[in-house]
């Protein structure tokens, strides 16, 4: 007879890297999970339910995947080939050991450095706990920035003197007009229920536009009109709209002359030459071209009539609000989006304002509510390079200098040579240009040894020395918070014993540092839990509502309530407190980058530069298309690209206008192979008019899967990325590259890795 052994059911969280963070139920039978349902409390429109999408409640297609890693790994054939042996955890740590010491012997700690790796997003991640055993054994290589928005946080930071520029979402039902800038939250949410706050703002009377190169699920749920363009020319737009302001006198003029430096002459700082306003460029007053729809339509494929539209509208209903996501500055020159999209918000006064906005959607804070503390990590060494740059890092060494962005010292004092990939897949596979990443890893010269802990034998796991088996979610406890919006935090507890050797991390990083002669300090005496505790009794110091530790654990969420929105800038506007910048201004003309002296490519004001690799540059009669990338709402980055269910649901194809599929014969179907000189990926076609002609997009993430001749099968986007930051951030430009496309009829090789 079977017996039948009673259902529990434990709360836990989906704490992906979207954005959200989202609660999920884990409903247990015999100490295995059946069923993952999600927040069941009542939907509150001042506390929402965090409801799962698609991605988490798949969770457990994870957790119980036939390849998850199931033991530690040691490398046996030439690096990045893929062949392992089996070996004891015991073994896998002392290797460990022995190379933290012999490389802070031979190199020093500034040898040792993590890329940027955002798989475990909790609060006892095997980042947090292993930066914070190295802090405790003299430091690492730090980095600043991220993948995701730093050209946007730097413009914000030279704009506002403040990267948190965003009001909170609840805000959104008071705007009359919402632009959607390359903004795609029905895939991406920035933040569980972001799409809920657009639906409000709809039923509210909103009319919303999107703007953007694809006909985008956001676009589909919510626009009233949809305007594609071409990528990185989003400042010919701008500039056109503000032409339309200015001639038409649309300019909140009051607004600028109180809050702004350099809009016009009248209020340039000391110092600025005649003529370098932004109303003069666009005007034409100094280089001769006035900076009109027609100019713009030229450039960004949008109809001058269109733009004279826009224009109007946004100039014309009061509040407005552009809400900006970060494709379009993940380009070449992807700092000036982000100054010239703030520039047409304060041109408009709408900044400060309830129903208006300021800057793009930051994620950084907006300074509420406070924040659950994290694990206490102390690096004694002070350089760090942006986060992007690692690669150069490799391959330069100790010439790379203050020029490639090092921070905190004029060069680097040594060459990368240890690197821990710890819940990551950018070592490879989400960085730029997969071809030249893995002839670097590659060579043995370079970096000496390579840690990677994963769930998975990901492409960046199969370029490691050691692979460490990672536990999920459902096998230990831990809390995680999401991006800004969510006011809000979640305790994930433990569902199931670890899996196979799976550890978790507090636990195999302790035992290292016991190895290493830190295992006190490391620990404090403390357990896993004992810190989680520390932690909210440190939140519970700050927000007296926040539950005690057991409370919270037992209900595995907390949702904070504010009774008003939060409006960004309105103590300035309304207060008349300075901007955090030098000036106290909206610094329209920031001195500080015209101090610079490379106007070229750092203009003091926000302005279109023509992207290398974008629609002007000559590179096009070879590579005729634009490629851009997306963030999929089947994976998070790298992340299911290896779950069935979810490729059933959205399968890895390439989007292509049926104009270009046509030029090429390509049909509906077809398999086809997207290339340039960086790289070749093979994969479906989607023939689609929700993608503008001149332009193929490829959602971000797959598995780079390379074929003997080191074509990509599976449509892994970055074998066609350019390792080529911005010029001020140093940030990564992802969305930025020209290719050809052709229909693959046969199989075999037309295109060899350089
Ligand atoms: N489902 C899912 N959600 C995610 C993630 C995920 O991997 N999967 N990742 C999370 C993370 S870490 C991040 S940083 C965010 C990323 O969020 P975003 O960077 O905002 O997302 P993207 O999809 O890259 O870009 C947004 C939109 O910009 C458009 N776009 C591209 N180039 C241009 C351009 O030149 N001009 C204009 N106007 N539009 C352009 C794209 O077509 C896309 O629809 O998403 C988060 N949310
Ligand atoms: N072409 C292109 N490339 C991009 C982007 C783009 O738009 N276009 N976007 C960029 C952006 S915005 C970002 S944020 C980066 C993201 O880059 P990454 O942070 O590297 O993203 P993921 O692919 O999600 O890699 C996370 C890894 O962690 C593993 N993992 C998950 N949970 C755990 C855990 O609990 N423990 C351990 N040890 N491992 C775990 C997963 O299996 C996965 O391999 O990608 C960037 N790359
Ligand atoms: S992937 Fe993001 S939106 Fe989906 S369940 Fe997880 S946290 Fe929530
Ligand atoms: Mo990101």
């Amino acid at each position: 007879m079977r017996t039948v052994t009673e259902e529990r059911i434990i709360p836990t969280a989906c704490a992906h890297n979207c954005g959200g963070r989202c609660v999920l139920m884990a409903h247990v039978s015999s100490g295995r999970i059946v069923k993952i349902t999600t927040d069941a409390d009542p939907d509150e429109p001042d506390a929402p339910q965090l409801r799962a999408c698609l991605r988490g409640r798949s969770y457990r297609s994870r957790v119980y995947h036939p390849d998850r890693l199931q033991h530690p790994l040691k490398r046996i054939g030439r690096r990045g080939e893929g062949k392992f042996v089996r070996i004891t955890w015991d073994e896998a740590l002392s290797e460990i050991a022995g190379q933290i010491r012999r490389v802070i012997g031979t190199y020093g700690n500034e040898a040792i450095f993590f890329p940027y790796a955002t798989g475990n997003s909790g609060r006892l991640s095997e980042g947090a706990c292993m930066r914070r055993l190295l802090g405790l054994l003299g430091g690492y290589l730090g980095y600043y920035n991220n993948y995701s928005n730093s050209a946007n946080t730097w413009g914000l930071n030279y704009t506002f003197g403040t990267e948190n520029t965003a009001s909170s979402r609840e805000d959104l039902v008071n705007a009359k007009l919402i632009i959607l800038w390359g903004f795609n939250p029905a895939e991406t949410y920035f933040g569980t229920n972001t799409p809920y706050y657009i639906q409000r703002a709809k039923e509210a009377g909103a009319k919303i536009i999107v703007i953007d190169p694809r006909y985008t699920d956001t676009a589909v749920a919510f626009a009233d009109q949809w305007i594609p363009i071409r990528p990185t020319t989003d400042n010919a737009l701008a500039d056109a709209i503000a032409y339309v302001l200015i001639t038409e006198g649309l300019v909140d003029q009051a607004f600028l002359d109180r809050h702004a430096l350099g809009f016009d002459e009248a209020h340039l700082p000391n110092g600025a030459p005649a003529g370098s306003s932004y109303k003069s460029y666009v005007l034409g007053t100094a280089d001769g071209i006035s900076k009109t729809p027609a100019w713009a339509e030229a450039i960004t494929g949008v109809p001058a009539q269109t733009i004279l539209h826009l224009a109007r509208e946004y100039g014309g209903v009061k509040p407005a609000a552009i809400i900006a996501g970060y494709g379009p500055q993940r380009h070449a020159y992807g700092e000036q989006p982000s100054r010239g999209l703030a520039t047409l918000q304060a041109m408009t006064g709408n900044i400060g304002i309830s129903g208006g906005s300021a800057g793009a959607f930051g994620w950084s804070g907006y300074g509420r509510p406070p924040r659950v503390g994290s694990l206490p990590v102390t690096n004694p060494v002070k350089l760090s390079i942006p986060a992007f740059r690692f690669t150069d890092a490799i391959e330069i060494g100790t010439a790379m200098t203050t020029a490639e962005g090092v921070q905190g010292g004029e060069r680097l004092t040594a060459p990368v040579k240890l690197i821990f990939n710890l819940a990551g897949n950018a070592l490879l596979n989400q960085h730029a240009d997969i071809n030249r990443t893995a002839r670097l890893l590659a060579d043995e010269s370079k970096v000496e040894f390579i840690v990677v802990s994963d769930q998975f034998l990901t492409p960046s796991a199969r370029f490691a020395d050691i692979v460490l088996p990672a536990t999920t979610w459902f096998e230990r406890n831990d809390i995680a918070t999401p991006w800004a919006f969510g006011d809000y935090a979640l305790f994930l507890n433990q569902v199931i014993e670890p899996l196979y050797e799976a550890r978790n991390p507090y636990d195999w990083v302790s035992d290292l540092a016991g190895r290493l002669g830190v295992g006190d300090a490391f620990t404090e005496g403390r357990s896993d839990l004992d810190w989680l505790r520390s932690m909210v009794d440190a939140a519970r110091q700050a927000w007296g509502e926040f539950p005690a530790f057991e409370e919270f654990r037992a209900k595995g969420v907390y949702k904070y309530r504010h009774p008003e929105p939060f409006i960004a800038f309105q103590e300035q506007v309304a207060g008349g407190k300075p901007f955090p910048t030098p000036s106290g201004k909206i610094e329209i003309y920031s001195p500080r980058l015209a101090a610079m002296g490379r106007p070229g490519e750092i203009p003091a004001i926000p302005r279109y530069i023509p992207a290398w690799e974008g629609p002007s540059d000559p590179l096009r009669a070879r590579y005729p298309l634009q490629c851009i990338g997306w963030h999929y709402k089947r994976r998070c980055h790298s992340i299911y690209d290896n779950s069935p269910w979810l490729e059933e649901a959205d399968p890895q194809e390439a989007w292509l206008n049926p104009a270009d599929a046509a030029k090429r014969r390509i049909k509906a179907g077809d398999r086809i192979r997207v290339f340039n000189d960086r790289g070749a990926m093979i994969l479906p076609v989607r023939v689609t008019p929700r993608v503008m002609p001149g332009v193929v997009a490829v959602p971000q993430g797959a598995w780079w899967t390379p074929d003997k001749h080191g074509v990509d099968q599976r449509g892994s986007l970055n074998v066609l990325t350019a390792q080529r930051p911005t010029p001020l951030a140093h940030a990564n430009t992802q969305h930025t590259m020209l290719v050809q496309v052709e229909v693959v009829r046969r199989a075999g090789p037309a295109w060899f890795p350089r």
